[in-house]
C-alpha cells in the first residue's frame, strides 16, 4: 500500500475526543449530578472519602506532571509530509526515498537544549530539529540540531556536557544559558568542544524562527541499496525561506516581552498558510572513500564541507497542521536515532553508538514503561507484530496463547522476514580490534574546523562571534576559567582571543599556537548564503486617529501583496479613523506589543498629537533601528526618525512617492542592515 500525507492524520482520529456539549461524567462513564461541591458530612462539616468523584479528580490532577526531558525539555512541534524530488534506489532501498509519487506523514519537535519546560525560546543554544517520518515499513526518525557538528566526540561524555551548560546545581542558576562558569570550565577542560562553541557563539545559535534555520542529521550515517552497496551519508534540512536570525540585545529582549516567540511564530505561520518547507539533502561518501579527508569521518565535531562533498537536494518536506494537544503530541511523542528503516543504517561514530542507547532509556522513565510506542503519536502507520508483552499501560489486547518463539502453535508466527520481504537487516560491516577505552587519533584535532569556521565568516559575522565570546566569558565569575577559556580560543584564532581577552579583562593567550589553517567553507556562513525575501516577514504599522487614509492603505495592501504580516500597533486598542473616514482595526498597543517582535516598522503618522504615544513610538522606531531593522515612515511619521542617520534600510518620505512600497519591502529583504554596525 502506498504511503500518503493522510495516513497519519486518519490514525490519530480514533483517538481523538471533545467533550464539547457533553454531560460530565468520571473515568468509569459514571455521569456525575454534582461538579462544584465535594461530598460532606453537613454544609460547614469534613469532606467524606465515600467520594469518588473528587477523589478520582484529585488523583488524576496530582499525576498530572511527568519528567521533563533531560535536555530539549522546551519544544514545539507540528505535522506534515515529506515528498522525494527524484527516486534515490540507486543509493538506498528505503522505501520512502524510491518513489517520487508518495508522500510521507511526518511529525517534527524543534527544540532549545538546554532550558527547562517554561524557558524562554529566544535564549542562546543549539536547536533541536526532530523528525519522525511514518514510512510504511515503520517509523524513521531523524534526531538531529542546526548545527551540524557536536560538542563531544563520546557518549560516555554527555552527562558531563549537560551537567556543566545545565543551571549550577548549588543555586539553580542561571537557567537555559551557557554564560556561567561550568560551562567555560567544561570548554576548556575539554577542547573537543571547541568547533561546536564557535557555532553556539555565531548569530545561528539564536535564529529569528524555527522555519529559518537548517537541520543537520550531524552523524554519518549508511545507505544501502537493494544490492547490499553501502555509501556514508549525511542529511541536510535547508530551509526554502533561508537562514536567518535575530540579533544578540533583541534575542534578550524577547525573552522577558514574548518567551513563546518561537513557537508562537510557528504556531501562527500554520495558522495563517503559510506553510513551513524545508529541503531535504543529503552528502555521500563511497565507502572506498573513507580515510580519504584530513579529518576522520565518524568524528561528529567535524562537518564534510560542502564545498568538497556537494549536497544533494533530495525531497521536501512541509509542515501545515498544528497539534491539537501538546501534552499528547509533542511531549509525549519519543524519538530515538536508532529508529530507522532498511536502507538506512548506522556508523561506529562513537558519539551515535552511545545515543543508541539512551533514547529509549529516557523514554522508559519519561513515559512510564515499556509500551510508549503505543501512543498515538508514537504508533507506526504500518502494522506490527511481535511477541514483547504486557507492563504498564499496555493498550493493545493480544489474543491466543502464544507469545514466544519459535512455536507450533501460530505455525512459528510471527516470523522474521527475509530482506526480499523487507527486513531490516544489520550491515555486515568487518570490524576487528582489541577492545580498548581509548580515542583514535584521527579525533584529535580540534582546531582545524573551528579555524575553519571562523575564516569563512564575514566581518559582521566575526563581529558578532566576538561580542557573543565577549558576554558569555565575561559572565563567568572566575577569572581563572575566563582566561582558561580564552587560552582555549587562542589555539583557534589569536586575534579573536586578543579581542575577548581585552572585553573580559585577562590577558591574550601566551605560548598559545594558533592554528594555521587557511581553507574556508563558504556554505557555513550565513550571510555568504543569505535568501532575500520578504513571505510572511512581519512589519509592525504605527498609527493614530487621522493617519492618510488613502496612502496607508495603499502601502498595507502592498505589504500584504508581497506575503508579508503587517500589523497595526497605536495607543490603544479598538478602532482607527483616518483622515477620509477609513477605518483599520488595531491589532496591538505599545503595552502589548514591541519592535523586537517584528521584522520591520513603518510608521504611517496619526500619533502625533499624543505625547506619551508619540515618546513611545520614537522609542519603538529607534529599538528597531539598533537591531538594524527596516524602518519607513511617511506623513507625520517621519518625525519619529528625524535624528536617525540615513541609510538604504530607512525610508522616509513625509508624501510617499509611489514607489515607496517597493523600496521598504526591498530594504525588508535584506533583512538586516548591518552596516549601521560599524
Ligand atoms: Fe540527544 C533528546 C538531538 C546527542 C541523549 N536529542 C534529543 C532531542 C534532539 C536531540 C533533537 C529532542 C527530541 C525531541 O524533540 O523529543 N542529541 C541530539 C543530537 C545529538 C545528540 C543532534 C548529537 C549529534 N543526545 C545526544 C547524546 C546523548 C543524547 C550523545 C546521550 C548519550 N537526547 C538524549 C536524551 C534525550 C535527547 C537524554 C532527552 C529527551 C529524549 O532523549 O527523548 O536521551
Amino acid at each position: 500500500m502506498a504511503n500518503n500525507e493522510n495516513s497519519k492524520d486518519k490514525q490519530l482520529e480514533q483517538f481523538r475526543v471533545n467533550n464539547k456539549g457533553e454531560k460530565l461524567t468520571t473515568n468509569q462513564g459514571v455521569r456525575v449530578s454534582e461538579g462544584e461541591h465535594s461530598l460532606k458530612a453537613g454544609e460547614r462539616g469534613p469532606t467524606l472519602m465515600e467520594d469518588f468523584h473528587f477523589r478520582e479528580k484529585m488523583t488524576h490532577f496530582d499525576h498530572e506532571r511527568i519528567p521533563e526531558r533531560i535536555v530539549h525539555a522546551r519544544g514545539f512541534a507540528a505535522y506534515g509530509y515529506f515528498e522525494l524530488y527524484q527516486s534515490m534506489k540507486e543509493y538506498t532501498k528505503a522505501g520512502f526515498l524510491q518513489d517520487p509519487s508518495v508522500k510521507t506523514p511526518v511529525f517534527v519537535r524543534f527544540s532549545t537544549v538546554a532550558g527547562s519546560r517554561g524557558s524562554g525560546d529566544s535564549v542562546r543554544d543549539a536547536r533541536g530539529f526532530a523528525t519522525k517520518f511514518y514510512t510504511e515499513e515503520g517509523n524513521y526518525d531523524l534526531v538531529g540540531n542546526n548545527i551540524p557538528v557536536f560538542f563531544i566526540q563520546d557518549a560516555i561524555k554527555f552527562p558531563d556536557l549537560v551537567h556543566s551548560f545545565k543551571p549550577e546545581p548549588h543555586n539553580e542558576m542561571p537557567q537555559a544559558a551557557t554564560a556561567h562558569d561550568t560551562f567555560w570550565d567544561f570548554f576548556s577542560n575539554n577542547t573537543e568542544a571547541a568547533h561546536m562553541v564557535m557555532w553556539n557563539m555565531s548569530d545561528r545559535a539564536i535564529p529569528r524562527s524555527y522555519r529559518m534555520m537548517e537541520g543537520f542529521g550531524v552523524h554519518t550515517f549508511r545507505f544501502i541499496n537493494e544490492q547490499g552497496k553501502a555509501r556514508f551519508v549525511k542529511f541536510h534540512w535547508k530551509p526554502v525561506l533561508g537562514v536567518k536570525s535575530l540579533v544578540w540585545d533583541e534575542a534578550q529582549k524577547i525573552a522577558g516581552k514574548d518567551p513563546d516567540f518561537h513557537r508562537r511564530d510557528l504556531w501562527e505561520a500554520i495558522e495563517m498558510g503559510d506553510y513551513p518547507e524545508y529541503e531535504l539533502g543529503v552528502q555521500m561518501i563511497d565507502e572506498e572513500d573513507e580515510f580519504s579527508f584530513d579529518f576522520d569521518i565518524l568524528d561528529p565535531t567535524k562537518l564534510w564541507p560542502e564545498e568538497d562533498v556537494p549536497v544533494k537536494i533530495i525531497g521536501k518536506m512541509t509542515l501545515n497542521r498544528n497539534v491539537d494537544n501538546v501534552f499528547a503530541e509533542t511531549e509525549q511523542v519519543a524519538f530515538h536515532p536508532g529508529h530507522v528503516v532498511p536502507g538506512i543504517d548506522f556508523s561506529n561514530d562513537p558519539l551515535l553508538q552511545g545515543r543508541l542507547f539512551s533514547y529509549t532509556d529516557t523514554q522508559l522513565i519519561r513515559l512510564g514503561g515499556p509500551n510508549f510506542h503505543e501512543l498515538p503519536i508514537n504508533r507506526p502507520v504500518c502494522p506490527y507484530h511481535n511477541n514483547q508483552r504486557d507492563g504498564y499501560g499496555r493498550m493493545t489486547i493480544n489474543t491466543g496463547p502464544v507469545s514466544y518463539h519459535k512455536n507450533s502453535i501460530d505455525n512459528n508466527t510471527p516470523a522474521p522476514a527475509s530482506e526480499e520481504e523487507g527486513g531490516h537487516a544489520h550491515y555486515q560491516e568487518k570490524v576487528e580490534g582489541r577492545k580498548v577505552q581509548r580515542r583514535s587519533d584521527s579525533f584529535k584535532d580540534h582546531y582545524s574546523q573551528a579555524k575553519m569556521f571562523w575564516n569563512s565568516m564575514t566581518d559582521v559575522e566575526k563581529e558578532h562571534i566576538t561580542e557573543a565570546f565577549s558576554f558569555e566569558i565575561g559572565k563567568v565569575k572566575s577569572k581563572d576559567i575566563r582566561q582558561q577559556s580564552v587560552n582555549v580560543i587562542g589555539s583557534i584564532d589569536a586575534a579573536l582571543a586578543a579581542k575577548v581577552a581585552d572585553a573580559v579583562g585577562v590577558n591574550p593567550p601566551k605560548d598559545v599556537e594558533e592554528s594555521n589553517v587557511t581553507k574556508e567553507s563558504p556554505a557555513v556562513s550565513m550571510e555568504k548564503n543569505k535568501i532575500k525575501g520578504v513571505a510572511t516577514r512581519k512589519i509592525a504599522i504605527l498609527a493614530g486617529n487621522g493617519f492618510h487614509g488613502k496612502d496607508v492603505s495603499k502601502i498595507t495592501k502592498e505589504f500584504e501583496k508581497a506575503g508579508t504580516r503587517p500589523e497595526i500597533i497605536s495607543n490603544k486598542q479598538g478602532v482607527l479613523k483616518g483622515d477620509d473616514g477609513t477605518e483599520i482595526e488595531v491589532d496591538h498597543t505599545f503595552l502589548t506589543a514591541d519592535s523586537v517582535l517584528f521584522d520591520a516598522v513603518y510608521a504611517a503618522g496619526g500619533l502625533n498629537e499624543d505625547p506619551k504615544a508619540k515618546k513611545q513610538a520614537v522609542s519603538f522606531m529607534h529599538e528597531a533601528f539598533s537591531h538594524y531593522k527596516t524602518i519607513g515612515a511617511t506623513h507625520d511619521g517621519v518625525d519619529f526618525i528625524a535624528d536617525l542617520p540615513a541609510d538604504s534600510g530607512l525610508i522616509s518620505e513625509t508624501s510617499p512617492s509611489k514607489d515607496f512600497a517597493d523600496t521598504f519591502l526591498n530594504a525588508l529583504a535584506e533583512h538586516r542592515h548591518w552596516n549601521r554596525q560599524f
